[in-house]
């Protein structure tokens, strides 16, 4: 899963037809370096981040989800937590929603993927960015995001979303310290996931828990510990990574699924 944050900060200037143009120029890049899901975010996640009104994000995702979904051949994802935003979405032809509040952020937010038949990437967090360090109090971690994503599961159920569109992330970075991240790394294929039986997405793509491998470095500059990362959460069964490295990742994963594979063989 390629990531395409369309944030202005992303856009450094020009006008919004460039703007629309250049996001959709490098998701079809993603695509033929090797993407097979695009991920399309408004609102950057990143604590601190300044929340975005649910009119500014439509207006920064609608126009390039629209012009994807004519031109790439690939599943188009939403990351909101916003109910109207991810109508919208839905309607201009994202197939996929990635709601990183894993449904408790919005109500709306179940009934609107039951009610168009979209996907679900239900993420584990615990409350918004601001909180959310606060939050990270774990006795045993794994136990715990299993059980959340599992509670997760049958409010998306009760809402009419069919079990078999849901994927579950358990959200590397958010409500986390780095050695929450990493044990849940180290034990993905655990019982508690396993028994889920869901696809599992992950996103170790650049985050800060790799410090505890790199030491201190800018995110870009942490692209061979997110091949580690990568490596390890494909050997352990993950389904999807979201990265933002999709060339050199999507080559990362190629190997680690030749690996596995060769394990059956
Ligand atoms: N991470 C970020 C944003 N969206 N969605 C899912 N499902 N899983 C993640 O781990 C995730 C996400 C934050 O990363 P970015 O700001 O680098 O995109």
């Amino acid at each position: 899963m390629g990531i395409l944050n369309v944030t202005p900060d992303s856009f450094a200037d020009g006008g919004r037809y460039r703007d629309v143009a250049h996001a959709v120029d490098v998701a079809l890049a993603q695509v033929d370096a090797g993407a097979a899901l695009i991920d399309v975010g408004g609102e950057s996640t990143r604590p601190g981040a300044a929340p975005v009104s649910a009119g500014d994000e439509r207006a920064r995702v609608l126009p390039v989800i629209a012009a994807l979904a004519r031109q790439a051949s690939v599943p188009i994802s939403i990351d909101t937590y916003k109910a109207d935003v991810a109508a919208a979405a839905l309607d201009a032809g994202a197939v996929i929603v990635n709601d990183v509040s894993g449904l408790a952020a919005d109500p709306e937010m179940a009934g609107v993927v039951a009610a168009r038949r979209a996907a679900l990437v239900l993420m584990h967090n615990r409350g918004r960015s601001d909180a959310m360090y606060e939050r990270a109090q774990y006795g045993e971690v794994v136990r715990e995001v299993g059980a959340e994503l599992e509670a997760g599961v049958a409010l998306a159920e009760a809402a009419g979303v069919a079990r078999d569109r849901i994927i579950l992330d358990p959200g590397i970075g958010f409500a986390k310290r780095a050695d929450d991240s990493l044990r849940l790394l180290a034990r993905l294929d655990d019982a508690v996931f396993t028994a889920l039986d869901r696809p599992l997405l992950l996103g170790p793509s650049r985050k800060s828990f790799l410090r505890v491998g790199l030491g201190e470095r800018e995110p870009g500059d942490r692209e061979w510990g997110t091949a580690a990362a990568v490596t390890a959460c494909i050997l352990a069964g993950a389904h999807i990574v979201r990265v933002h490295g999709v060339e050199a990742m999507s080559q990362v994963a190629r190997v680690a699924d030749s690996i596995l594979a060769a394990r059956t063989a």
